[in-house]
């Protein structure tokens, strides 16, 4: 069993002691770093008894102000340092040894193929040196790194160069400081021997910076898109943030070995190779659209993060929420908003809403943490960023920027809580947040229960809102939250009614107001209420919670016809898929609940062959043909989730859109073989081309696979992009078509040696919708190019896997003993890799009684492996403790 045990937000403490600065001198050896790191500490409490985190450390020396400290006199366990020191400021130095070759949890320094790398947050400093490893001990940098000239010909920190030379013994040496105070999370190191792609951007004040992204050997042609990436985000932030970039250098990593996609160190990112490397060869437009959005993430922390931080780890949200928000509008901008928004509310609607179901469920500011490294969560993340878009919502794009304005002002240089975000945006707007405020401190899916009634001698529209959030882990109590419902009504012809007000029950005018996206804006903020709808000369059709615009459920029963006009003729296209989306899943539900062959209504398939017949955009057109996964229905079923029947009605869905739509399918598709062969760019009318191409091609093998094999299995070998070989590949196999097996051993041949592609290969077979995909994966895990110990490798194959439901979850149970056994492996090497794997098993509650057992049984027996990471030892035990 661990030792660590939970801490508490309210149990913050200011801090006794304070770092000024920080002297880092490091002494690069593979299994035996020396560190050497002098600090200037000032006491502010009364204590004389400081406590330095430090974990895996070997303590060589210490000396306060000067003199050595007698070992006696310090006092050493597995997660501290404490001596006693004077009551003014002082300097403290210490020397650790560290061992980076032996780090497979890749948190702290550790190396990654020939190169030293570093990641620090969220408590990974204190795996370097002694220190007080906490976001609000906001310290200047200066850093020293000496190591072999020929194997290390780069050696990189944060902030400016200002000092380097060379050694006798074969050595060099650099050193850099960050002018700008931070907190150990930001620090930084990477030693190795890359290719540079050098470049420049000139800020809006005129300021020539630096921009270096280093690569291993060979791979330069494959950074041009994270360059252009880069110097794109820098200009958006000025623009539309108005916020410049303040260190003269901005340097960017790629490394193989790497938990997450990135971070965020100041002055210095350590990328995950797969948010760098792009070209069309290897990388799909996801792939492209992903580089660009995690180097904008990066980029957008430096305001939001590290010029301006979190106080403790419960406030993560604060910064990583809104730089989400960001990035997303980032995205948005430069691309397709109406995909972007598609994209993020099925990360929610899938695996949001999951975790809120789960025994890991918390708000997007956790109130309790045994091991932070697992709050790095969709919640904190993606619901946190839904959070930051309902302020922008409510308070519109003047009064957001205007919060943002004085937020940094206020704050700059700061470590500070969500309540200091919302105090700034109410306070620029003059708004009380009093209510939304709870959207932080409660857990849960909101249901927002919405009934339509008109009156027509009357000529007045009531609708009838009421909300509730059911109870998650640890949490029942819940209170009603402030939802920005945006909503339209359209006349059954598709005309939107240019209504502007209606009342309500309590107020008596005005309870709602256009907004600026065009929709009209009703803040519900308690258990329920109306709104009523005047002069209104025939029952309408309402489009309700456009754009997504609060994270939760509706139950809103709307007739198809009704869903038709808005697919049809709604203004947002986001309400148009909306629309799409919602009569699939009610068809899926329905047959689910009457175990009956889902059959499409003929007004349903006509509409949608005018859809796909129409002008439309094709991105638009395809994510319309995509409907929900069976991951997605599955979160309507709190218990005793029917996994079989969604996926038999899922399935049958597909086919029926299919064959209604073959006809439309088969026009569009000749149309692409006869058009000119396009060579591949990366516009956005390409890649929505190339996504409504695909789909439609994935619904041609479906109805005729025999037929349809061989277009696939040309098509693919005429590919020159990976978007185009990937998506054969995944139809081919998810299909099982006869040219499955050939596709299969030209991608391997081909990527064998291209790792990142590779897990293409890995993750298209994970995912297939086959009983013996558990075979497979036990199979491919023996691949001579698979490699258990790097966390790309594992997640293309072992976390795809984890998130094919319906396989994972087969009846036997032996999915889940695999599994079992590869959270064993990696708990005593990489927790926080074990900690993701183990999720899938977490939620045992949710199924049948068989299931159940089988995978209770799983996570008692990892309960009890010797050594057990806190990471999985927190998720286990919320796992299996009782209701
Ligand atoms: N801030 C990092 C995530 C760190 C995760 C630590 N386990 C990347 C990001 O959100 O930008
Ligand atoms: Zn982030």
């Amino acid at each position: 069993m661990s030792v660590k045990s939970a801490t508490f937000r309210s149990d913050y403490r200011a801090p006794e002691f304070l770092i000024k600065t920080v002297d880092l001198t490091f002494h690069l050896h593979e299994t035996a770093t020396r560190v050497h790191n002098t600090m200037q500490i000032t006491p502010v409490g009364s204590s004389n008894s400081l406590v330095l985190h430090g974990e895996n450390l070997e303590l060589i020396q210490i000396a306060l102000n000067g003199e050595q400290v007698a070992r006696d006199d310090v006092h050493i366990d597995e997660k501290s340092l404490q001596l006693t020191v004077p009551n003014e400021p002082f300097e403290l130095t210490i020397e650790t040894q560290i061992n980076p070759a032996a780090n497979q949890a890749l948190e702290g320094l550790y190396k990654s193929g020939g190169a030293f790398c570093t990641q620090c947050e969220a408590e990974g400093f204190r795996r370097i040196t002694y220190y007080l490893d906490r976001p609000d001990i906001l310290a200047q940098f200066t850093t020293t790194v000496v190591g072999d000239a020929v194997r290390f010909p780069y050696l990189l920190s944060n902030g400016n160069a200002v000092a380097r030379g060379n050694n006798s013994d074969g050595t060099h040496w650099v050193t850099w400081h960050d002018p700008h105070p931070k907190p150990a999370y930001l620090f930084a190191l990477v030693a190795g021997d890359f290719d540079v792609l050098n470049d420049e951007f000139v800020t809006c004040s005129g300021r020539a910076v630096q921009l270096q992204l280093f690569v291993d050997k060979g791979n330069l042609s494959r950074a041009e898109f994270a360059m252009t990436s880069l110097k794109n985000s820098m200009r958006w932030d000025e623009e539309r943030f108005g916020l410049e970039y303040d260190l003269d250098i901005y340097m960017v990593v790629a490394v193989d070995f790497f938990n997450m996609g990135a971070m965020e160190n100041k002055g210095l990112n350590v990328f995950n190779s797969r948010y760098v490397l792009a070209d069309a060869k290897t990388a799909t437009d996801q792939d492209f659209l992903n580089v660009e959005s995690v180097i904008g993430h990066e980029y957008f922390h430096n305001w939001t993060g590290n010029r301006i931080t979190c106080r403790d780890w419960f406030q993560l949200s604060l910064k990583e929420g809104l730089t989400v928000f960001r990035d997303q509008e980032f995205s948005s901008d430069l691309g397709s908003r109406a995909v972007n928004r598609i994209d993020a509310i099925r990360i929610i609607r899938t695996h949001q809403f999951n975790e809120d179901a789960s025994p890991m469920a918390h708000p997007i500011r956790p109130d309790k943490v045994v091991e932070m490294n697992n709050f790095y969560t969709v919640t904190v993340y993606n619901k946190g960023a839904e959070v930051i878009r309902m302020l922008h919502t409510i308070l519109g794009e003047q009064g957001f920027q205007a919060g943002m304005r004085l937020y940094i002002e206020r704050h700059d240089g700061q470590a500070v809580t969500c309540d200091d975000f919302v105090a700034a945006m109410a306070e620029a707007n003059q708004a009380d947040l009093s209510v939304f405020k709870r959207w932080y401190s409660q857990a849960g899916t909101p249901i927002v229960e919405v009934t339509q009634h008109y009156d027509a001698n009357q000529q007045r529209l009531t609708l009838s809102f009421s909300q509730y959030t059911p109870e998650t882990a640890g949490q029942t109590e819940k209170q009603a939250v402030y939802i920005p419902m945006l909503l339209s009504l359209y006349g059954k012809n598709g005309q939107r009614l240019s209504v502007t007000s209606a009342s309500t029950d309590r107020q008596p005018t005005d309870a709602v107001r256009a907004h600026e996206s065009g929709s009209l804006l009703f803040e519900f903020t308690t258990d329920s209420g109306q709104l009523i709808f005047d002069n209104i000369t025939a029952e309408p059709v309402v489009a309700l919670n456009e754009n997504f615009g609060a994270p939760i459920k509706l139950n809103f029963s709307q007739s198809f016809s009704d869903q038709v006009v808005l697919l049809a003729s709604a203004e947002q296209e986001v309400t148009r898929w909306e629309a799409a989306q919602q009569i699939f899943t009610q068809l899926i539900r329905s047959a689910v609940a009457s175990q009956q062959a889902l059959v499409l209504p003929p007004k349903v398939a006509q509409a949608l062959q005018q859809f796909v017949a129409s002008t439309m955009d094709s991105a638009l057109k395809a994510q319309v043909l995509t409907p929900p996964t069976v991951e997605e229905i599955a979160e309507y079923y709190p218990r005793d989730i029917p996994l079989a029947h969604i996926a038999t009605a899922v399935h049958q869905l597909r086919q029926q859109l299919a064959e209604h739509l073959f006809a439309e399918f088969e026009s569009l598709w000749q149309g692409y073989e006869t058009s000119a062969e396009t060579p591949y760019t990366l516009t956005g009318s390409a890649i929505a081309q190339r996504s409504l191409q695909h789909t439609i091609l994935y619904y041609l093998a479906l109805h005729m696979p025999d037929k349809y094999s061989d277009v696939v299995a040309k098509y693919y070998a005429a590919a020159d992009n990976m978007t185009a070989q990937q998506s054969a590949l995944q139809t081919a196999v998810h299909l099982r078509l006869p040219c499955q097996e050939q596709l299969l051993r030209a991608f391997e041949r081909q990527w064998y040696d291209t790792p990142l592609v590779l897990d293409k290969w890995f993750a298209i077979q994970a995912s297939a919708p086959h009983t013996d995909v558990v075979e497979i994966v036990k199979q491919l895990h023996n691949h001579s190019r698979f490699n258990r110990d790097n966390p790309n490798r594992v997640y293309a194959l072992w976390a795809t896997f984890g998130r094919n439901v319906t396989q994972f979850h087969r009846e036997d149970g032996a999915g889940y003993a695999l599994m079992a056994e590869m959270v064993s492996y990696l708990n005593d090497k990489n927790p926080q890799v074990a900690a993701r794997l183990v999720t899938p098993l977490t939620q045992w509650r949710r199924f049948d009684a068989k299931r159940q057992s089988l995978l209770e049984a799983q996570l008692r027996q990892l309960q009890k492996l010797p050594n057990l990471a806190p990471d999985l030892d927190e998720k286990i035990s919320q796992s299996l403790s009782p209701l």
